[in-house]
């Protein structure tokens, strides 16, 4: 519509004639006046019809109008959209943005049935299955919003570094990570396999000559956990970039990254922010710490929690406890924990020079929870095959993909970081389903 206007300019508009559309979230329906809530995708306006009549009145010319006007606000389902025409007033008064508009005419476009489905306060499963109302609400809103300028701040760093966007297919005729997180799907007369990650395509790129690349796009984990930060489908930031000579240049692309998304949602949404969720956006400074694995299992240790495994990965406790630790003694939300033992990490990760039992690896923790994980690649082909073989894994099947290494790849390196976990951690929520815009886990797949 033309001449619509978005309510978050009404405020700096001069008073006069002004036509707003969005839908209905409040009606107050008094005797002598009636208020109505309009919000749009930018915000919410009063509305005020003082003209109401509740019977017609032969002395007013204007009593039809009035009515059916009245009538018209009085039956006003919350959710319907609307567009209204109405002389805009600015008023100190008015708690709603200091304006209100006089309504002249009210349209209703589409009308939403009566029934209330969700409210803030419903569980988490039925503001899933309203997904779609549970948007409407501000806080919602400003999740994807935060989520937008994040991704575009990442692109902008990638794009000043001349990095190339691709976009890996997730039909694949193999397994990329662990076997027992994968999605198998008929396929004509075979099977394939959903993409868990972009790996062995973001890897082709440097066999490729291109260089620095990135994807953001979904992957898929056949993971039956109905943990807070898991998800069947995810959204997952990946980049790869050749020349290398370790993991920690992967590292200082990573804390870029990390610090260009974090200023510019500070910039952009930082009030909005604090007011919907009473969080601080802070940006890191650089470097972030970086502790071996094995001496953030013993710092945890001493503050009287042990991970179960001495030999596996950090357990969720393990994570809050590291992370609490880096606050108290560095003031920093993230962490790199760094040179995993080789049994924990997947055979195309690069060994260590000086130990050949620890990986040039790592992971990211952000506010108590792993966002990512990192490390330089093995390119020979030689010492790739031996740790391909070493795990159990049949060579045949990864034969497209040590192809890559058969004719000249350079050294190379990146990361792989789970979209929707950076956003739930950055804005304190409490689950990966507040923050993904339809989330799949085990028992959802609808809507
Ligand atoms: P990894 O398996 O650690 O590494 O995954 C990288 C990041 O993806 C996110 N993630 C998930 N998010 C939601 N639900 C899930 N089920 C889920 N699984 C993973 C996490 C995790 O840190 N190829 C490597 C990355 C690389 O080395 O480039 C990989 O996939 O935030």
């Amino acid at each position: 519509m033309k001449n619509r206007e978005l309510i978050k300019n009404l405020a700096a508009r001069e008073d006069g004639t002004v036509t707003v559309s969005g839908w209905v979230e409040k009606v107050r329906d008094q005797r002598h006046v009636q208020f109505v809530v309009l919000r749009d995708e930018t915000g919410a306006v009063q509305l005020v019809n003082g003209g109401v009549l509740r019977e017609a009145d032969p002395e007013n010319p204007r009593s039809d109008i009035l009515l059916t006007r009245t009538e018209t606000i009085t039956h006003l389902e919350l959710g319907s959209f609307v567009t209204v025409t109405g002389e805009l007033q600015h008023n100190e008064r008015v708690k709603l943005g200091g304006v209100e508009i006089q309504i002249e005419t009210i349209e209703v476009v589409s009308h939403s049935l009566a029934e209330t489905r969700t409210t803030p306060d419903s569980h988490i499963d039925v503001r899933l299955d309203w997904r779609f109302l549970d948007l409407r609400r501000p806080e919602q809103n400003l999740i994807f919003r935060v989520q937008t300028t994040f991704e575009h701040a990442l692109r902008e760093v990638w794009m000043n570094r001349e990095f190339i966007e691709i976009h890996t297919p997730k039909l694949m005729a193999s397994a990329s990570e662990s076997r027992a997180e994968l999605f198998e799907v008929d396929y004509f007369d075979g099977k394939a396999y959903l993409a868990q990650s972009p790996q062995f395509f973001k890897q082709m790129a440097q066999a490729a000559g291109f260089g620095g690349i990135f994807e953001i796009g979904p992957a898929f984990r056949a993971d039956p956990s109905f943990t807070s930060r898991h998800a069947t489908e995810f959204t997952s930031v990946d980049t790869e970039l050749s020349w290398i000579e370790s993991h920690e240049d992967v590292m200082e692309l990573h804390e870029e990254l990390i610090v260009a998304g974090l200023t510019a949602v500070k910039e952009k949404h930082g009030e909005a922010i604090k007011k919907a969720f009473n969080i601080d956006i802070t940006v890191p400074e650089r470097p972030f710490p970086r502790i071996p694995l094995a001496e953030a299992k013993e710092i945890v240790k001493e503050r009287g929690y042990e991970v179960p495994r001495a030999d596996a990965d950090m357990d969720p406790e393990g994570e809050r406890q590291i992370s609490a630790y880096v606050r108290e003694k560095y003031g920093h939300d993230f962490v790199f924990l760094t040179d995993y033992h080789e049994s924990i990490r997947p055979f195309y990760h690069m060994r260590s020079e000086e130990d050949s039992s620890l990986t040039k690896s790592y992971d990211l923790i952000y506010n108590g929870t792993e966002i990512s994980t990192g490390a330089q690649r093995e390119h020979r082909i030689e010492v790739l095959e031996a740790q391909a073989l070493e795990k159990g894994m049949d060579l045949k099947e990864l034969e497209f993909y040590l192809d890559f290494f058969r004719y000249g790849m350079p050294p190379h390196g990146g990361f792989g970081m789970g979209l929707n976990r950076v956003i739930m951690l950055m804005l304190g929520q409490s689950s990966i389903r507040e923050v993904t815009y339809l989330f799949r886990g085990p028992t959802r797949l609808k809507p």
